[in-house]
């Protein structure tokens, strides 16, 4: 199951009391506090990883606490600090608080980690308060509560590249020839129902991820088909790859889509359409799509727009285009996408 969005309470492990103790051992007399403090709670932890792809775990659990810290005893000993607990999510995960709606931090990195509540500070044992004046203290402190909130927690894919096409167009055959990905295949529109984001390697060790997104569909702005729940996958995508199906299959012609596409994606989103971007003329193994590719040429011929025939299927052309995408992630990778 696929979920991009969770709410979720956080509560950091309260602190530990200090405690009230006083040193009573044979031949000792007076013996002084040995009151120890309490250990601090554990904090609750976001841990950003390229391991996870959806939020449903937090569909399942809703609270997640950090362990209180134990309290101090008497022998001068000092709790030991709670355990934390950590919850990963995917990358490009962007928390709220559920209540202001203020972002608090967004998990857009790789192995990145931010703690969202901390522990309570545990409470100092009466050991600690001795002075000259006050040989033996009764005071001691309870522990400090650990923080509490209630959070939103949404994921909007992060990747160099987001494959943007009608259904049927063939993105996800693409992406299980360039990837160890495995979306679904399928002869039949909205085959995929999530994104999910395949990593192309190159033999230099190289790597760019790429996002297969659900088919657009005219009217996807306004939530028609799988609607704009998955144009926000395309917002934090440097580089667009527009994928048409050149033999027309559900009797469309090429040029309108990639027309339709850019307009959805602005209508959606201003400036959207203006990323960098390429063309990948698939399905060019059908018999109809070399003259189609010819107009599409003629099309298009305005545009700065560079255009890839590829067969996703027989994996016709598919190192000339892993190098174009690469180069094209390379010379746009500075600018940050938001
Ligand atoms: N002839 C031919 N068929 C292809 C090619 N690429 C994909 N197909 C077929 O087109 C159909 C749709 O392919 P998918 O990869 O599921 O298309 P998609 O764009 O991911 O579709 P949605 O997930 O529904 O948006 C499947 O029957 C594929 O076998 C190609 O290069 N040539
Ligand atoms: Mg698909």
């Amino acid at each position: 199951m696929f979920v991009d969005k969770a709410k979720i309470t956080v509560k950091g492990g309260d602190g530990g009391n200090g405690c009230c103790s006083f040193r009573r051992e044979k031949f000792v007399p007076k013996g002084g506090p040995d009151g120890g403090d309490g250990g601090g709670g554990g904090d609750v932890i976001l841990h950003a990883t390229s391991g996870e792809q959806s939020l449903v775990a937090m569909m399942y659990n809703r609270h997640y606490r950090g362990e209180r810290g134990p309290h101090g005893k008497g022998k001068t000993l000092h709790g030991r600090k709670g355990a934390s607990r950590t919850i990963k999510v995917p990358v490009g995960t962007v928390i709220r608080d559920a209540e202001t709606k203020h972002v608090i931090v967004d998990m857009n990195e790789n192995e990145m980690i931010y703690v969202i509540a901390k522990g309570g500070r545990g409470g100092r044992g009466n050991a600690r308060f001795v002075s000259s004046v006050n040989r033996a203290p009764m005071q001691h402190e309870e522990g400090e509560l650990g923080e509490e909130l209630n959070v939103e927690l949404e994921l909007k894919t992060i990747a160099d590249i987001g494959l943007v096409g009608y259904p049927n167009a063939g993105k996800s055959t693409l992406l299980r020839a360039l990837s160890h990905a495995r979306p679904k295949v399928a002869p039949y529109p909205f085959t995929t129902l999530h994104p999910v984001v395949g990593v192309v390697e190159y033999p230099d060790y190289q790597r760019i991820n790429i996002a297969d997104i659900p088919g657009l569909i005219d009217g996807a702005h306004e939530n028609v088909g799988l609607g704009h729940e998955f144009l926000k996958h395309i917002e934090r995508t440097h580089v667009l790859a527009y994928v048409l199906d050149m033999a027309g299959t559900d009797g469309r012609e090429p040029w309108d889509d990639f027309r339709h596409l850019q307009n959805e994606l602005e209508l959606y989103m201003k400036g959207l359409s203006k990323r960098p971007a390429i063309v990948i003329a698939n399905k060019m193994d059908v018999e109809i799509s070399a003259e189609n590719l010819e107009l599409l040429r003629e099309e298009l011929s305005n545009e700065l727009i560079e255009i890839v025939p590829i067969s996703a299927e027989s994996h016709t052309n598919l190192e000339d285009l892993k190098t174009k995408l690469f180069d094209l992630v390379e010379s746009n990778k500075a600018k940050p996408v938001y």
